[in-house]
């Protein structure tokens, strides 16, 4: 807001852009097209403040954070960017003033879904918290041409459509050819003694170059001129004259080169929490980060000679494992290009990279083949080696004759390159995502790590942003909020508290309660629109919506509505408070298991929603396509967030706190963040069962769990199960769920049955469900429940976790963009 919002000008500019780019006057405009036309009007905006604030960066030189991550799960940007330029109800006016509505336009504009799910949703907070605290950082990823698919649901089953995301163009981006950098795959290294140093030098030879083109993408700050960069690469053919000299006319390797270049960015690998171990997925890697290194270092060069400082005023987050080619990457250039010794480069190398670890699911390790790694980035390769080669001289050193150690602690073992051992080894700094998950860590995954190098291990909680999740999504309470406590909430969360005293206060309840109702009312109609089933907004809404995967059990959940339906089926006199359950999920494209839950879901709702008997007490609604656009209306609608993971498996959960914010309490196992959330808001205005992460540790070193035991003393729980083979759900295929059977009862697979501790939970999860509905009948109750959540949400603010990362890790300075 360099200049104060004028409504006029704001007209006549959206009247021209509709004419530049369309020839149109403003009544024969599309909506879609309205919505580009907007959008560049804000954008010149932005790039005002944008122009500013790299001027301002320009001259101060600060220290910049590099957030390195193959994913960031923007979702739309326009309503956003009103948001963060404090201009979004005058824009509302003023569209209203020529006849559109600002919701509908905003629903012009695909989501942004260059990620799977928390841990890209995570990287999207992260960038806005940055930007608003006014802390120097580019996001560094992938402008992939398809995003996260969009999913439809065809008699039941997942089916997966190509996010075509780009095709009307996107009206944010900016792209900067003067910034391309060349990145080299394949070939082989050549080794020169150079006399005058005595050095040997490293020749890539025979390789394949693709040309890195950034696009940049504004990340504006909240009311504060603040705009930093996401840049993400996208991949270009370099053309045939530009071969290596001894490649000219080669026309094959041409070809190569172009499919390789089409290739790379096509698509993002949809596995959340999954290691697929593709070549074409390293390639991504080293892709983005060759580029995004070679970028950072020259922005530093600019300004400085000496490259040994280069940590001074760099410093690399690496999100998970799956950048972690960025230490020899940054090694090769330091020394192959810039002439340090290895020492030299070591150093800088240490004190530039930091790892943050997102999860200790054992099939989400990556861990390359050699042969793959080798072939693909030979001198690469060649760095890590001898990374490797120094490190288990190190372990040695520290622990004469233990093998053990070396074995689990290698980087380079049993003809596997392993990621998360390059990064703790040649990280700064190691983190987890929430208290319990960093405990883990340090107790059980990496504690060989923890014990040799304490110092590097460290927790930051995750976060999420109120700018989104709250202002934006939720405008109703936003308002109401700000009425109460005044507006400071917007950038400084733990404010929020002071709605505490308000938790009594039988009119403040009555308000809270009735926008949640405005808000069921919003979402009745988006799912009547979308899944054409009516749901009554009075019933209570108990949401599940995340990444489908066992370890979250949404088989849990469904298990527990085919036996709350059984129950009413039984006693149609009982006193049942109605329950809407709404599950929202994606699986992954080749998950199987997941893709049968999704079905199962929907089957049970297909007879549960057409049953007439049970009065509309039940119903069950999966949610087509959940992504970050419709979850801003699900979190704002929820009455119940269901986070009920097998404790220990979800490093720390980021839903939990945005249905937190919206004052929807969690029912939920003690597993990570809501660990949390149950400490700052207590456990009275929480619904928790479950075994404890230890319990669940304890079972899988020792062995003593045996769900067959639990089939056979439990005649509810036998019965929902025997359900899953009898056809009560399939009536034309009685053996279409059989694998979900198995794998509760173990009489086909190998591994352990019911690895996510199902019917352990089951009856202790049956019993928190009647304490919510038996919470939510006490209006009073619940609605101070409610308003203490949102109340009590204050630390889960993605601005304090960043805080945390610049005061414990990065070291960055504030900057402030002069009006
Ligand atoms: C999380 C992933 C993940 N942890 C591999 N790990 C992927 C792993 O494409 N891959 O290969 C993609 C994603 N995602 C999530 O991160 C955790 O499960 C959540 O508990 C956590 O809240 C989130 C952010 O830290």
């Amino acid at each position: 807001m360099s200049k104060k919002f004028n409504k006029k000008e704001f007209i006549n500019d959206v009247k021209a852009n509709v004419r530049a780019l369309y020839r149109r006057n403003l009544d024969e405009a599309t909506q879609q097209q309205i919505f580009q036309a907007v959008s560049y009007t804000v954008k010149d905006t932005i790039i005002d403040n944008w122009l500013a604030t790299q001027e301002q960066y320009e001259k101060d030189d600060p220290k910049y954070v590099y957030y390195m991550s193959m994913e960031f799960l923007m979702g739309r940007a326009l309503g956003n960017n009103l948001i963060n330029l404090t201009e979004y109800e005058d824009v509302k006016e003023a569209l209203a003033e020529i006849g559109f509505d600002l919701n509908v336009i905003e629903d012009q504009e695909p989501d942004a879904a260059l990620g799977n799910g928390g841990l890209g949703r995570l990287a999207a907070c992260f960038l806005d918290s940055l930007a608003t605290l006014g802390y120097p950082a580019y996001g560094c990823g992938i402008r992939y041409r398809y995003g996260m698919f969009k999913q439809k649901i065809e008699d039941g089953y997942q089916v997966e459509v190509p996010d075509n995301w780009l095709k009307d163009g996107n009206p944010f981006e900016l792209r900067r050819p003067e910034y391309a950098k060349e990145v080299k795959f394949g070939g082989y290294v050549r080794v020169v003694y150079d006399e005058k140093t005595g050095r040997n030098h490293f020749v890539q030879e025979g390789y394949q170059v693709v040309r890195a083109v950034p696009y940049d993408f504004p990340i504006v700050g909240y009311n504060n001129r603040v705009v930093n960069t996401l840049r993400v690469w996208d991949a270009e053919a370099v053309s045939e004259f530009q071969l290596d000299s001894f490649d000219k006319g080669d026309y094959r390797k041409a070809v190569e080169q172009e499919n390789l270049a089409r290739n790379i960015v096509e698509v993002l690998y949809p596995n959340d929490n999954h290691y697929a171990g593709k070549e074409l997925r390293l390639k991504q890697q080293y892709f983005f980060i060759s580029a995004s290194v070679q970028a950072a270092v020259s922005k530093y060069k600019k300004k400085h000679s000496d490259i040994r400082k280069f940590y001074e005023k760099a410093t690399f987050q690496l999100n998970d494992t799956h950048p972690t080619v960025a230490v020899a990457e940054l090694m090769r250039i330091l020394i192959d290009e810039e002439g340090l010794t290895w020492e030299e480069a070591w150093d800088v190398t240490t004190k530039t990279c930091a790892y943050t670890n997102h999860t200790i699911m054992a099939e989400a390790l990556e861990k390359w083949p050699i042969e793959l790694f080798s072939r693909l980035l030979p001198r690469i390769y060649q760095i890590i080696e001898e990374i490797n080669r120094r490190f288990v001289a190190e372990i040695e050193a520290r622990y004469p004759g233990n093998f053990e150690k070396v074995r689990k602690m290698a980087i380079i073992f049993d003809g596997q390159v392993k990621m998360a051992h390059l990064a703790i080894a040649a990280g700064y700094s190691v983190n987890g995502v929430a208290e319990l998950h960093t405990e883990i860590l340090k107790k059980q995954e990496l504690k060989d790590f923890y014990e040799m190098m304490p110092e590097k291990f460290n927790n930051k909680t995750n976060g999420i942003t109120q700018r989104r999740f709250l202002l934006h999504g939720n405008p109703l309470l936003a308002a109401w909020v700000t009425d109460h406590i005044g507006d400071e909430w917007i950038t400084d969360l733990p404010q929020i508290a002071k709605l505490k005293v308000y938790a009594d206060d039988r009119k403040a309840q009555q308000e809270f309660m009735n926008i949640k109702y405005q808000n069921k009312v919003r979402l009745a109609k988006y799912i009547r629109e979308h899944n054409g089933i009516e749901v009554d907004p009075r019933s209570i809404f108990d949401v599940q919506v995340k990444r489908l995967h066992e370890y979250k059990r949404q088989l849990l959940n469904i298990l527990h509505v085919m036996y709350l339906y059984n129950q009413i089926k039984d006693h149609p006199e009982m006193d049942f408070y109605p329950r809407t359950f709404i599950f929202g999920a994606k699986a992954a494209a080749g998950y199987r298991r997941a893709k049968l839950t999704i079905k199962l879901i929907n089957s049970v709702a297909d007879v549960i929603n057409n049953d007439a008997s049970i009065k509309n007490k039940l119903k069950v609604v999966f949610i087509e396509d959940y992504r970050v656009s419709n979850a801003e209306l699900i979190f704002a609608a929820a009455d119940v967030s269901e986070q009920i993971s097998t404790a220990s498996k979800e490093a720390s959960g980021t839903g939990n706190m945005k249905f937190m914010l919206n004052g929807a309490p969690t029912l939920g196992t003690m597993d990570g963040a809501n660990v949390e959330i149950v400490k700052e808001v207590g456990e009275e205005n929480a619904f928790i069962f479950g075994l404890s992460a230890d319990e669940v540790i304890n079972y899988e070193n020792n062995g003593g769990y045996y769900p067959e035991n639990i089939f056979n003393s439990d005649q509810d729980i036998r019965r929902v199960l025997m359900q899953l083979i009898n056809g009560t759900y399939a009536p034309n295929d009685p053996e279409m769920f059989r694998d979900i059977y198995d794998s509760l009862l173990n009489t086909k697979s190998s591994d352990r049955a019911d690895t996510y501790f199902i019917l352990a939970d089951f009856k202790s999860y049956a019993e928190a469900q009647r304490r919510v509905e038996e919470a939510y009948r006490d209006e009073a109750r619940w609605a101070k429940m409610a308003m203490l959540n949102t109340a009590c949400s204050g630390k889960f603010t993605s601005d304090r976790t960043i805080q945390q990362y610049v005061d414990e890790i990065w070291h960055l300075d504030k900057e402030v963009i002069e009006a």
